[in-house]
């Protein structure tokens, strides 16, 4: 995240297109790292090209993103939020985190069944294109949240304010060729793909 804009690299996707299969089939997962990811990730470049903000720390640039153009914003908020996405999914994911993670969980939500009920609410509810968080707060606590577009708690123009360790892409083109309008089987689906090693990693590395 101290990289400059213009050092970012397009990430290679860390499993096969069919690893989450049945879960979130092989085209779907093709079209969206190769085409959808990729044109984030190149208009962002071409957004930032010859401008001061190529010489910026990702990061900031993302947490002043209401002072630059709306293609930044999006293309920009796009490719943080697919890098993360592919990283916390797995084919051997599902299940339930442990250890420190698990304990924040319960110690903010009641129980994982009572924070994952929010982020499904979070999820099935937000209206159009979108994303679902579980993001640590500054005071170190969890948050369930959701943003529109390619919004995301980085932001200083987002209704919560974090640092996302899990999240879930709810745009149509994240579902739509194998769940067609029945995004909430989607987001269940979602569960048993998650990466909670991969999430446990952010959370420490957030707090
Ligand atoms: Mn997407």
């Amino acid at each position: 995240m101290k990289t400059q804009v213009k050092d970012l690299q397009f990430p290679s996707l860390p499993y096969a297109y069919d690893a989450l299969e049945p879960h979130i089939d092989a085209m779907t997962m093709e079209i969206h790292y190769t085409r959808h990811h990729k044109a984030y990730f190149d208009n962002l470049q071409a957004a930032v090209k010859d401008t001061e903000m190529a010489d910026m720390p990702f990061a900031d640039l993302l947490k002043n993103i209401s002072k630059y153009p709306v293609a930044v914003r999006n293309n920009g908020g796009g490719h943080f939020n697919h890098s993360l996405f592919w990283t916390i999914m797995s084919a051997n994911g599902g299940g339930k985190p442990q250890g420190k993670l698990a304990e924040a969980i319960d110690k903010n939500f009641g129980s994982f069944e009572s924070m994952q009920e929010k982020f499904n609410t979070a999820a099935k509810t937000r209206f159009g294109s979108g994303w679902a968080w579980l993001c640590v707060k500054s005071d170190k606590s969890l948050a369930v949240c959701s943003s529109p577009n390619q919004d995301n708690p980085l932001m200083d123009v987002a209704e919560c304010h974090g640092t996302p360790i899990l999240g879930l892409d709810v745009w149509e083109h994240a579902y739509y060729l194998k769940y067609q309008n029945k995004r909430p089987d989607y987001v269940s689906a979602f569960w048993n793909v998650i990466n909670w090693d991969a999430v446990t990693k952010n959370y420490t590395n957030a707090i």
